[in-house]
């Protein structure tokens, strides 16, 4: 009997993983990005499962499926996804993608353009192992937006896009420290649910599903601030969280503290760095900048027996209401 099975690459960028399925996914037919991430999450979410969820995956990890692009000159499509859900864009899956590639001989040292559903992003590997990626563009929607949140009293923040929706807090809650994972954890997913019971959206009514709460540096010889970023199945970001430094940058250039041109050394939790910076689009707009690196760790096959009742991941129970 034939046991399908998947081969994967895992890397991680910073403390953040991504696995990217190299053989063995889905086609996902020749529609734009967003109508091909529609069909992997209506068609193939044991996919999504398998790669992420325990007892193969854990919280952290992010799964990038490569397909053909939708956009002319790209080197690639790619959908990424989590413990619950697709991702729009995911800047350390990125730079886990391009050290993947790299890997496998399938890159040089070079600008690629790579599409995803929210966008064509521009990525290029340096020789000395760093990437660059250049985001779609960012914006902050929404300053000083208060919510009351039970246990925590009023809380302030900005709403902003950096490929996915994010709110943004400084300096309120638990101090922004490894210690403090825990009371991060349950502070921001508290703020989660009530940006969610305020009606406090992105574009469309968008879910804000990234909670990023930012504290001052611990070294400031290398880095500009410290950040704890909530992602939508409750796990925190390991990285600094390229999209959400996309989405710090937009406010930064909103509040006039950083000009285009200039370096942010965001930090995050674990104490890896993301450099970002901008430039501005006519429409206001920031085209964020992101580099770091990423560290190819394992190769894979997963292998799928039909009397494995487990073989497409445990469902993750926690907190269902948040991704319905
Ligand atoms: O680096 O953009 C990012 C990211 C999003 C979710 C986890 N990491």
């Amino acid at each position: 009997m034939e046991i399908p099975s998947l081969r994967v690459i895992d890397s991680h960028t910073g403390g953040e993983p991504t696995r990217v399925v190299i053989e063995g996914g889905p086609g996902l037919g020749a529609g734009t990005m967003a109508e091909k991430a529609e069909i992997l999450r209506r068609d193939h979410d044991w996919l999504r499962g398998s790669v992420c969820n325990e007892p193969r995956g854990h919280e952290a990890m992010v799964g990038a499926l490569l397909c053909e692009p939708h956009a002319p000159d790209c080197l690639c499509g790619v959908v990424f996804f989590n413990n619950v859900s697709n991702l729009g864009m995911c800047i350390h899956g990125t730079i886990g993608v391009m050290a993947t590639l790299a890997h496998m001989g399938r890159i040089r040292a070079g600008a690629h353009r790579l599409d995803t559903p929210v966008g064509v992003v521009t990525a290029t590997l340096h020789d000395d192992g760093r990437v660059e990626v250049e985001n779609v563009p960012s914006r902050r929607t929404a300053a000083g937006v208060s919510v009351d949140v039970p246990g925590w009293g009023s809380i302030t923040g900005d709403v902003a896009w950096g490929g996915n929706w994010f709110f943004l807090i400084d300096r309120q809650g638990p101090e922004v420290r490894p210690e403090n994972i825990g009371a991060l954890t349950d502070f921001t997913w508290a703020v989660r649910q009530a940006l969610e019971a305020a009606g406090v959206t992105g574009d469309d009514g968008a879910c804000v599903d990234h909670i990023e709460s930012f504290g001052p540096p611990t070294d400031l010889t290398t880095s500009d601030s410290r950040n704890f970023v909530l992602c939508p199945g409750k796990a925190y970001d390991r990285s600094p969280c390229g999209t959400g430094t996309s989405a710090k940058l937009a406010c930064l250039h909103a509040d006039g503290k950083l000009r285009a041109g200039e370096v942010w050394r965001q930090a995050g939790i674990v104490g890896s760095v993301f450099e970002g910076s901008f430039g501005v689009l006519t429409d206001g707009t920031v085209l964020p900048r992101v580099t770091g690196r990423a560290w190819v760790n394992g190769e894979s096959v997963h292998l799928f027996d039909p009397a494995d009742p487990f073989r497409h991941g445990i469902p993750v129970l926690i907190g269902w209401d948040a991704w319905r």
